[in-house]
């Protein structure tokens, strides 16, 4: 693969991603996001997910989750609404049809492994699709699930951390991070995806194999949830697109880039802490422009 020099976010990209808020805008100018996501042991992977949307401006955030942890899930959420699998606004054989009232899709915190039906039709839907966590290691271990991602028609995004991403190319995590462009570049070609390859210095590849590498982030990073929190703000930004129009891959950096700052500010060592940095960065960022 030939390796391209990559670009670097600075802090005017980062903000450009975070527009001022139109004054007649309303939560449907905002999107809704739709989290698939928890499984027994998960429950908060979701949570945190919906919480990153919400925190980085989505103007709606519904949350499906498999019937047994529904009740887990679903206790204590005020903003998010959550579906279980079974539940009657969900039954549908046309997942298009089940997700027509999402802007877009996060797929796979705390799934588990056993979700290959509902993901596949989520893949066969023309919403855009981010894959995170179990989403991208049932990817990993399906051939079928690996081609139904070549051949969407919407925009995907995967984020794996360098585990996710050893066992999606089927090498070590050593070697993964040995040439975390190669890594990056090789996932975005084979799956015509966006790739966010998460770590110190993540590396973000579009589908064509142009690097963007963002410089903000902090090890305070590496603590339980965070990369969920970032799925959701993903899951927004891709919403926000379907709403508003823009450059997605400059939408897709700012998330990133504003994670990564959010990280770097003290006060917080809880992921969902962290929200609550990105929402009042974002805040002011918005405010400013
Ligand atoms: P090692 O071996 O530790 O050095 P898994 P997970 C590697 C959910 N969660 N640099 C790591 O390396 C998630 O959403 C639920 C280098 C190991 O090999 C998933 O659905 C929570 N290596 C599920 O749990 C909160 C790195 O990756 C492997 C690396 C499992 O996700 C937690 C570990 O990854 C969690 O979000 C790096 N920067 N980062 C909840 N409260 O509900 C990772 N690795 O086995 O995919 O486990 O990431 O915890
Ligand atoms: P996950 O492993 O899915 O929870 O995602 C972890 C998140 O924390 C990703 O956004 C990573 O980029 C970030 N992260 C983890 N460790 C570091 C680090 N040492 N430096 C910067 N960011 C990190
Ligand atoms: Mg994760």
């Amino acid at each position: 693969v030939p390796l391209n020099s990559a670009n670097f976010i600075d802090v005017e990209a980062m903000e450009r991603g975070w527009p001022r808020r139109s004054r007649l805008s309303h939560k449907g100018s905002f999107g809704h996001v739709w989290v698939f996501g928890g499984s027994p042991g998960f429950t908060g992977a979701p949570k945190l997910a919906a919480l990153g949307a919400l925190a980085s401006g989505a103007g709606l955030v519904s949350v499906v989750c498999p019937d047994e942890v529904w009740p887990v899930v679903a206790a204590g959420s005020l903003e998010a609404m959550v579906h279980s699998h079974s539940s009657r606004c969900w039954q549908s054989d046309e997942a298009e049809e089940v997700v027509a009232q999402a802007d877009a899709v996060v797929a796979g915190p705390g799934w588990g492994i056993g979700q290959q039906s509902l993901l596949t039709g989520l893949l066969a839907t023309s919403r855009p699709l981010l894959l995170d966590a179990d989403a991208l290691n049932m990817i990993a271990a399906d051939a079928r699930l690996q081609a139904s991602v070549r051949e969407r028609s919407g925009v995907t995004v995967l984020t794996p951390h360098p585990g996710e991403a050893a066992r999606m190319l089927g090498c070590s995590v050593d070697e993964v991070q040995a040439d975390r462009k190669r890594s990056v570049l090789k996932l975005a070609r084979c799956y015509a995806s966006w790739v966010v390859l998460k770590g110190h210095e993540t590396l973000i590849s579009s589908p064509a194999g142009d690097l963007t590498l963002n410089p903000f982030g902090s090890p305070q990073l590496a603590v339980a949830g965070s990369g969920d929190v970032l799925a959701g703000m993903l899951g927004r930004q891709l919403a926000f697109w379907r709403r508003q129009g823009g450059d997605i891959g400059s939408m897709i950096a700012a998330a990133v880039a504003l994670h990564g700052s959010a990280g770097e500010r003290s006060g917080w060592y809880l992921a969902s802490e962290l929200a609550g940095v990105v929402a009042s960065m974002r805040q002011s960022i918005e405010k400013r422009h």
